[in-house]
């Protein structure tokens, strides 16, 4: 597809260069679902798999209707619209609620059983392990999440392991879903003095560092630039999206450089959630493990001399 189809995308409040060397359409891996090998391939080559449709349509659309009775029940839709519309309150803002995915049954089946518990095993060869922890986020009109790699924020375990990306809903260019980087994941020259830092890591010796811990800030917020044109300059490639529909998913490795389109209607809210999986015998880090997993909490962090 052209990116002459494309409207004008805003990223992080920047307005995107559209030329087509610039920004593009994710490549659809749907056709590939029956055949490892290929999806092995396609993933070292492009450090993502877009499988578009692979889930099934209405089981998403179940988890849709439970997350918006959890947020409706949490108070932050506006009650003059029908729940499942997700219409937020003005001045919702970035809602960030992994609590509400707790013993929510359709999403739990979603994510971590079924298909693409199913997906991740035949991709990684082996028994597979998920973090108890799910990011859920329900983004308001404003700006989405600014670009950066996962790592940072998970890297106390394997390297290997893969977010998911799942969209709750269909998600229009206006609503504004997830971008990556072409390439970026294979430029370890631009990402090595940033992407093995570990947002919940501080200097121990250092008393600014220790107060602001302390206070619950962080030193490093793990973000790689405020600016995705900029860094898409830096790195060279295309930013990639699409418009997603329920029953895709997105997956991607730690190194691959994503961020979210601005969410610009009116009032609605764009409901998704990132997961993640890895092969379960290698290590996993444990600030997402568990009943009630540390986070970037206090029993997270982990003071190093420096
Ligand atoms: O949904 C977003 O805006 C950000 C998601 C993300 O960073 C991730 O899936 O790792
Ligand atoms: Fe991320």
């Amino acid at each position: 597809m052209s990116t002459a189809t494309l409207p004008q995308i805003v990223s992080y409040g920047h307005e995107l260069d559209m030329d087509d060397d610039k920004i593009g359409y994710l490549r659809d891996s749907s056709d590939a679902a029956d055949d490892v090998g290929e999806l092995r391939r396609r993933f070292a080559e492009d450090g993502y798999l877009y499988m578009k449709g692979y889930l099934d349509r209405d089981a998403v659309l179940e988890a849709r209707a439970a997350l918006t009775d959890r947020l409706a029940a949490a108070g932050v839709l506006d009650e003059n619209y029908p729940t499942i519309e997700a219409v937020a309150k003005p001045n919702a803002g970035y809602i960030f609620k992994p609590e509400i995915t707790n013993g929510c049954a359709p999403v739990q089946n979603l994510l971590y059983g079924g298909r693409l518990v199913e997906f991740y095993k035949k991709f990684y060869g082996e028994h597979i392990r998920h973090y108890d922890y799910t990011w859920l986020r329900a983004i308001g009109p404003g700006k989405g999440t600014n670009p950066h790699c996962d790592l940072p924020y998970m890297g106390r375990g394997t390297h290997k392991h893969m977010t998911c990306w799942m969209p709750y809903g269909d998600i229009s260019f206006e609503l504004g879903g997830l971008m990556v980087l072409e390439g970026s994941h294979k430029r370890m020259d631009l990402l090595q003095n940033y992407v093995y830092r570990d947002v919940d890591a501080y200097c121990e010796n250092r008393n600014a560092d220790v107060a602001k811990v302390k206070e619950g800030k962080w030193t490093f917020t793990g973000t790689l630039s405020h600016n995705p044109p900029a860094v898409r300059n830096k790195f060279g490639g295309r930013w990639l999206t699409t418009e997603y529909q329920a029953g895709d998913f997105l997956t991607f490795g730690m190194f691959m450089v994503h961020a979210s389109l601005d969410n610009r209607t009116e009032n609605r809210l764009r409901l998704s959630s990132d997961s993640r999986y890895q092969r379960a015998s290698e290590p996993i880090d444990e600030r997402w493990i568990g009943p009630n997993p540390p986070a970037h909490g206090p029993n997270g962090k982990r003071g190093l001399i420096c």
